[in-house]
């Protein structure tokens, strides 16, 4: 309390912060490890070999010790982490004061705290897929080139995987200057001609301070968790046949562009991901020379503040500025609203959805009836034995609410009234994951657990050993109804099936996170959407997720869910795109993948989410990633790095803070507001609020043929009742000097519904489609 006090008269009084702070951060204000931004480097002195590194680090000490009294505490004039290479910058531990009087310095851009960010399978289901069947076919085109370098941000990789092997890869490209850091467990000859860097960043040394964490795990690129391994290798993994979960999900397993490389920057640990080390890993990689970087990562969607304090943000920002494109994972806190992060517009930001895969568990009741789930087991109870059939109310323990014990709540149960029995549990409240459920119910000794979960059954979750199945709320009321109308209710739950050409597929897994964007509406997140559930890629061998069946080997590959799995498809896609179409930007990969998307299941229908119900925008973004498709777009949309600076401005930033960013000669347009960010030249247009009395709203689009140069275009729209839509012009011919064409898109909502409209406009050639999807708030 004392130490609040004396901050808040600090803030008020800096002029004596200065003068006193020495002696103030020593007795009375504890340190914390701050990143301190500083906006693009200097062109020019990036090329004198290294010595910008040694000059910023001087400077940056310089900047510290007019903060930090040198007299009383020159061991804390320190730079942690020195960012010199894609942009300017440091982190140090600093006071709360000092890295305010930081923040408000002439060549600071902004300063925040270091964070821990999540990856983005903390719901980690384990689950499966299987053969990479709608990417089989891009393995076998012959004029890719095998130049493209992937860097993965992520919990480090297990370079023994056989995803990683170098067969048939050519030599590693000259231009790639990145390192093969040795470490604990890890020799430079773990790297290849497929996995051609790998560094590390002793992550949690620093931010968590616990000594007695595995420090094996931190001084080396292995991966001790497993996530980096299985994006890394669902993003360019090489082809490795029979690959399986126990047999489940067997196929051929690959990435998205095998023939790509990988590099590996280790700067998560199973704690997090520290912001500070992830700025570090991204100037690394940019330095490195990686084309594209994926990271499956996210700040908590509650805690956004703003893009300049988002180191994902900020790097991809420096990234899109050096030629790098950033993909991210939309994050894991769906189905409500406002969750989507990674949200910047230079970043391509993805959600998950299902696949035609499905893990179908069957229920055989006592009365003969059976009763279809989904789980992944590994259970061996057969059709010869029945348990007896409980529900968790019924067998609650001595004082526990009946709510609790519906819900087998950890110690709501009695386990002499559970014990070889089947227990069903409801989910009437998602505070208690699925997880511990099964636990509490392995616990008291029963013999299986039925969970009634409509939402999470989408999501096949790995028991293990112990026999587990997911029904939705149809299923679980006729399963009660059978307890309570019989005297001796009993059930089997019979081995998982895997079921190939699933109905309906892709459909939105109910985890992903959902638009609209907090930061701002006027770009429409999340992008796009590809595999999440249940996917099939590499795993360290020491599963620490998943039982090991008696008798078999620690499986090589695992089943996995998240966004944090559909962000190495879309990856993996760019990848691919990329070593065809090698002269294409970020922005033109991006909206090459976004105008192709399909917007239509397996059974020629919309796709939906898991409640079976259309889903929108904010659920889908444009729609499923079709890599081929995405080989010839016809027409894109490209953006430039002066139009993100332009967006920095109608955000509200200072000027003097986005010039910082530039690295060229930039200022602010003077109109600069916020409804004009709907008008950067974005592959979709969002428009929030779109008045129902202002006249109308004109959208302002430009776009670039990149196929036949005399091809002849007219624009359809497709728009909800109510909402009128017009394009002008609505037909553009192209020639051979007209490469760029302009056009106009006007929205009049006076007879529109209220809330969010969404709908396309699609150019076509007769050939080609490029699709815009839109979304409109009438207000
Ligand atoms: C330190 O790490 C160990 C091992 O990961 C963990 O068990 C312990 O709870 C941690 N201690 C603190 C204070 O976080
Ligand atoms: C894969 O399995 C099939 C049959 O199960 C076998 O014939 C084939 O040799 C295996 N391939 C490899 C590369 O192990
Ligand atoms: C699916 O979409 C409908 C309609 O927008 C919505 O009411 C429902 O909550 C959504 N379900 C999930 C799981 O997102
Ligand atoms: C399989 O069943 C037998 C008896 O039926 C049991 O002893 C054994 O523990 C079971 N194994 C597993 C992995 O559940
Ligand atoms: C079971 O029966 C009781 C009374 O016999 C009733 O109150 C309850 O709603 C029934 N539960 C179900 C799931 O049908
Ligand atoms: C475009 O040009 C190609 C080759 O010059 C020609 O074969 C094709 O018919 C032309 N298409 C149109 C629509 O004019
Ligand atoms: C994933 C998995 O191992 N599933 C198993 C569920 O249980 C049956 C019966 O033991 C096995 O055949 C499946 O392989």
């Amino acid at each position: 309390m004392i130490n609040l006090l004396l901050l808040l008269s600090f803030f008020s009084l800096p002029w004596l912060l200065i003068t006193l702070s020495g002696a103030s951060a020593s007795n009375h204000e504890t340190t914390k490890h701050y990143v301190v931004y500083m906006g693009a480097t200097d062109p020019i002195s990036v090329n004198e070999n290294g010595g910008h590194a040694q000059v910023s680090e001087s400077f940056y000490l310089q900047l510290l010790s007019s903060i930090i009294n040198p007299s009383q505490e020159s061991e804390r004039i320190s730079i942690v982490h020195n960012y010199n290479h894609a942009f300017r910058g440091f982190s140090a531990l600093l006071t709360q004061s000092e890295a305010s009087v930081l923040s408000d310095h002439s060549e600071v851009v902004s300063v925040f705290p270091d964070t821990m960010l999540q990856l983005h399978t903390t719901r980690s289901w384990d689950f499966l897929e299987g053969k990479a069947g709608r990417l089989s076919s891009w393995s076998s085109n012959k004029h890719l080139s095998d130049d493209v370098i992937i860097g993965i941000i992520d919990t480090g990789i297990w370079p023994e995987s056989p995803s990683f092997k170098d067969e048939g890869v050519g030599p590693v490209p000259s231009r790639w200057k990145g390192a093969c850091m040795e470490g604990f467990d890890f020799k430079k000859s773990n790297c290849n001609r497929k996995l051609i860097g790998a560094r590390y960043y002793n992550v949690g040394l620093l931010s968590s301070g616990n000594q007695s964490h595995d420090a094996k795990a931190k001084g080396s690129a292995r991966d001790t968790v497993g996530h980096g391994t299985h994006t890394a290798s669902t993003a360019a993994g090489a082809r490795v046949a029979n690959a399986s979960y126990y047999g489940l999900a067997k196929g051929t397993a690959r990435g998205g562009s095998p023939s790509t490389r990988i590099a590996s920057y280790k700067a998560c640990s199973s704690e997090g991901c520290p912001s500070a080390t992830i700025l570090k890993a991204m100037d690394d990689a940019i330095k490195d020379g990686v084309d594209m970087i994926s990271i499956s990562i996210g700040i908590d969607s509650l805690f956004q503040s703003d893009y300049l304090n988002d180191p994902i943000a900020i790097g991809a920002f420096h990234a899109e500025q050096m030629g790098v494109m950033v993909i991210c994972s939309a994050g894991n806190d769906g189905p409500d609203p406002y969750t989507v992060v990674n949200t910047a517009p230079w970043v391509f930001t993805v959600a998950a959805s299902s696949i035609d895969r499905d893990f179908q568990t069957t229920i055989l009741l006592g009365n003969g009836r059976t009763i279809k789930g989904s789980s992944i087991n590994f259970s061996n109870q057969s059709r010869s034995k029945a348990y007896p059939l409980v529900f968790g109310k019924d067998v609650a323990s001595k004082f526990t609410p009946e709510a609790e014990a519906r819900n087998c709540y950890p110690g709501s149960l009695d386990s002499k009234k559970v014990a070889g029995k089947i227990v069903v549990c409801a989910n009437d409240d998602p505070t208690v994951r699925r997880r511990i459920k099964k636990l509490v119910v392995e616990d008291a000794k029963a013999k299986g657990v039925i969970l009634i979960d409509e939402v999470e059954k989408g999501v096949p979750f790995d028991s293990g050993f112990f026999s587990f199945v997911e029904v939705g709320n149809d299923e679980g009321s006729q399963i009660l109804n059978y307890i309570n109308s019989s005297k001796k209710p009993t059930a089997t739950i019979l081995p998982t099936v895997e079921v190939l050409r699933h109905r309906p597929a892709p459909v939105v897994a109910s985890f992903s996170s959902r638009g609209p964007a907090q930061l701002t509406e006027n770009i429409l997140k999340p992008d796009i959407m590809a595999p999440g559930v249940a996917i099939l890629a590499a795993m360290i061998p020491k599963s620490v997720q998943g039982a090991i069946p008696i008798g078999l080997k620690p499986s090589e590959f695992t089943l996995k869910s998240g966004t944090s799995m559909a962000c190495p498809h879309v990856t993996g896609a760019a990848a691919f795109i990329k070593s065809a179409r090698p002269r294409w930007t970020s922005s033109i990969i991006r909206s090459a993948l976004m105008t192709t998307a399909t917007e239509y299941n397996n059974m020629r229908k919309s796709l939906t989410n898991s409640s079976n119900d259309i889903a929108n925008p904010h659920e889908t973004g444009v729609g499923e990633i079709n890599p081929i498709k995405a080989l010839n777009p016809g027409l894109v949309f490209e953006i430039t790095v002066e139009n993100y600076l332009q967006f920095l401005c109608y955000y509200g930033y200072p000027e003097k803070n986005i010039r910082s960013m530039a690295n060229t000669q930039f200022s602010c347009p003077k109109l600069s507001i916020e409804e004009l960010i709907s008008n950067i030249n974005y592959p979709s247009i969002s428009i929030s609020p779109l008045k129902r009395h202002q006249a109308v709203k004109v959208i302002k689009r430009t776009v670039t043929n990149v196929g036949p140069f005399n091809s002849t275009y007219i624009a359809k729209v497709h728009s909800p009742e109510g909402l009128v839509v017009k394009v002008t012009p609505d037909k553009i011919a192209f020639t051979k000097g007209l490469k760029r064409v302009p056009f106009q898109v006007s929205f009049y909502g006076k007879e529109a519904p209220s809330g969010y409209n969404f709908g396309s406009i699609t150019w076509f050639d007769g050939r080609r489609s490029v699709r815009v999807v839109f979304s409109v708030n009438v207000e």
